[in-house]
């Protein structure tokens, strides 16, 4: 393996659209920063760089459905989740946003020198136009099938179901998320990046020279070099993003996935300036992409291809990509609110934002989508957190107190209980390192626990509650391992519950630690006097469960009801145009299934003329008994162009809700009312 000198670890970064929930934190940030404390622990060089991604579609179209700008959209935004990510302890060295002026110009700039060594190809070509809107519809903005899985709600730039990324034109069906017109093709033209230039490099450095990615990252990149690369576009008819920096290019910006990755960079300038290029061009430092899977296509082909075609980056050494987290059996999304937001958690929990990290590491989705669930919450705390890690530490700090006063004695000769609880210790620092290197954070949990659980043991078998009563030298050797215990956990722990860590460094008085310090029988010096036993985790109750669960359930319903979304909504109609629809109330005399049809329902309504009228309603699926609506007022439009259907004249329509899972219900005026009346 190659020797580096300095780790660079990049995180995606989030779009400002939203704030970040348990999805984001246990794919990406809760493992880089776990990754970032370990190396740091270790005295390696290391910069972790994160920020927002305050560009593309998404943004635009929340700023339109809220009537404000998009700038006021990724304000509101970039301030919650760098507060909230600060507020779990995630390490970042920078946490920049890709609306700063730094990054304008680093963008602008990684462009321009592509565009002058002839990198793009200027391609025009056919693309979806909204005519109402007077737009070009990239990404986001036009929904429709996936041509590879059939998703009906895929968008332009991915289907977020299969994972594919998309041009807007693939899309079968395509409609536009502004009007909900169906669009047009009209000519524009647009610098691509030809990915297939690329082709032959990438194959040789992911697939011979990176064999050791995780499996569904080289499985996603080889899939991708099979079916053969694309010129990608790279700029889009968008007034929302980083102005296209050439002649001629008015009203162009740049892709945000173009603009984006540059973000890494222009953050990595503001935090170092000039000396941005020690962590991006020296071939002696190491580069980590730290994504989720929907991302690796971006970091592993799109974006290195930039940097190749720059020519003077270094690639990633590796992109420990995850897969995703549901919660509670569900996929996360931010537009259903089916999500646990971190900012709400840290409001919720205070104090406890070990017991979220501890979880989400636990769960992580690393090799397979995984779950969370409230109830796993709970029980890890419960019984894992509190019985196990605090546990442990709070019989070794109580008992300390109960028969030292607070002062570690001297231990006498260590007898073969001692000798292989260090031993084992040293052989799990030794397996908790490997997993740590080679990004198995859920497995390097459960070794750092087994470290816990080890101590537990040796309490157990010596119990030096009972050995107090006859030998205090014995117990005080004992009492001084059991503290040296702590000490290791502290220092074990630190990537995984730092705030865990610096409360039980504190009660130790342990002010520096390392990594190397790992495995120590003696990192607690006898005589010292350690802080009062402070509780490190506390149970957690069933109601604080229960209330979670019931604010999910709570969100369900809302979902159920919210059948459409205000970008649904028709187009704006006048009073003269509603006024020409002529609505009346009726009474049902007879209701009765069409024969031969299984959608119409047949009625017979009293509208108030003295002859009854007859209307055909295509309800009758959502209406096996007929009868039930006989006697109902109900709405119907009078004017409605007769129509012949299964040889029988309706003379009118009559007005349904649509339900969620598409059943009708017959909808009527909310007191008796004389039949014939107008409704408006
Ligand atoms: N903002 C997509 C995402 O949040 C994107 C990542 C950019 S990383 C350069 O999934
Ligand atoms: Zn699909």
């Amino acid at each position: 393996m190659k020797e580096f000198k300095r780790t660079l670890i990049t995180t995606a970064l989030p779009y400002a659209n939203g704030p970040v929930h348990i999805g984001h934190l246990a794919g990406v940030y809760v493992p880089a920063d776990i990754y970032a404390r370990y190396l740091r622990l270790k005295g390696e060089e290391v910069m972790m760089v994160g920020g927002s991604d305050e560009h593309g579609v998404p943004i635009t179209i929340k700023a339109k459905n809220e009537g404000v700008t998009p700038q006021d959209i990724v304000d509101r935004y970039h301030n919650i989740i760098k507060n909230s990510f600060e507020g779990l302890g995630i390490s970042f060295d920078v946490y920049g946003r890709t609306t700063s002026e730094t990054h304008r110009r680093t963008a602008s700039d990684f462009f321009r020198k592509l565009y002058e060594k002839g990198e793009f190809i200027e391609k025009t070509s056919m693309q979806l136009y909204d005519e109402e809107a007077g737009q070009f519809l990239a990404d986001r903005y036009v929904t429709g099938t996936c041509p590879h899985c059939g998703n009906e709600h895929a968008y332009g730039d991915q289907c977020e179901n299969c994972g594919t990324s998309l041009n807007a034109t693939d899309l079968i069906n395509p409609k536009s998320a502004i009007t909900g017109n169906v669009p047009v093709l009209k000519e524009t033209s647009h610098w691509y990046l030809p990915l297939d230039k690329w082709q032959s490099r990438l194959e040789e450095w992911i697939l011979k020279d990176h064999k050791e990615w995780k499996p569904n990252v080289y499985g996603q990149c080889k899939s991708w070099l099979e079916m053969g690369l694309q010129p990608r576009a790279v700029s889009r008819d968008l007034d929302w993003g980083i102005p296209v920096p050439v002649e001629g290019a008015e009203g162009k910006v740049l892709y945000v996935w173009f603009d984006a990755p540059i973000g890494y960079i222009s953050n990595t300038i503001d935090l170092v300036g000039d000396d941005y290029t020690k962590w991006w061009k020296d071939p002696e430092t190491r580069m980590l992409h730290f994504i989720g899977k929907d991302n690796i296509v971006f970091h592993c082909i799109v974006f290195p291809s930039m940097l190749m075609a720059d020519g003077s980056y270094n690639l990633p050494d590796n992109v420990p990509a995850n897969e995703f987290l549901n919660l509670e059996d569900d996929k996360i999304s931010t537009s259903r609110n089916w999500a646990v937001w971190l900012h709400e958690y840290l409001e919720d929990f205070p104090g406890k934002q070990d017991v979220l990290r501890y979880v989400l590491t636990a769960n992580a989705p690393e090799t397979k989508d995984n779950n969370f669930t409230w109830k796993d919450f709970q029980t890890r705390n419960n019984s894992e957190l509190v019985a196990i890690l605090g546990n442990f530490v709070n019989r070794a700090v109580v008992l300390t107190h109960k028969y030292f006063e607070g002062v570690v004695p001297a231990a006498g000769e260590f007898t073969e209980a001692e000798t292989n609880l260090f031993d084992e210790i040293r052989h799990l620092k030794d397996e908790l390192s490997a997993a740590l290197d080679t990004f198995h954070f859920r497995d390097a949990l459960r070794i750092a626990m087994d470290m816990a659980r080890a101590g537990n043991k040796y309490l157990q078998e010596t119990e030096p509650w009972k050995v107090a009563k006859t030998d205090m030298a014995r117990t005080a050797t004992i009492l001084y391992t059991a503290i040296q215990v702590c000490a290791n956990l502290a220092i074990a722990f630190e990537p995984f519950l730092p705030f865990m860590a610096a409360k039980l460094m504190k009660m130790l008085g342990m002010e520096n630690i390392d990594w190397a310090m790992l495995g120590g029988t003696d990192l607690i010096p006898a005589g010292r006097k350690i802080g009062e036993p402070e509780l490190l985790f506390e149970k957690i109750e069933d109601g604080v469960i229960e209330a979670q669960v019931q604010k999910l359930l709570d969100t369900k319903k809302a979902n159920q009801l919210k059948a459409w979304k205000p970008e649904d909504v028709k187009e704006d109609v006048e009073f003269e145009t509603f006024e020409k629809v002529d609505i009346r109330v009726g009474k049902v005399l007879e209701c009765s299934k069409v024969k031969k049809s299984k959608k119409l329902l047949q009625f017979s309504i009293d509208d108030g003329t003295g002859t009854p009228r007859t209307i055909l309603s295509g309800i009758a699926q959502s209406y096996p008994d007929p009868e039930v609506l006989v006697g109902k007022e109900i709405l119907f439009v009078a004017n409605f162009a007769p129509r012949k259907m299964m040889g029988i004249e309706s003379q009118g329509m009559i007005l349904s809700a649509v339900n969620p899972d598409g059943t009708l219900t017959v909808t009527g005026p909310t007191a008796p009312v004389q039949p014939g009346c107008s409704v408006g």
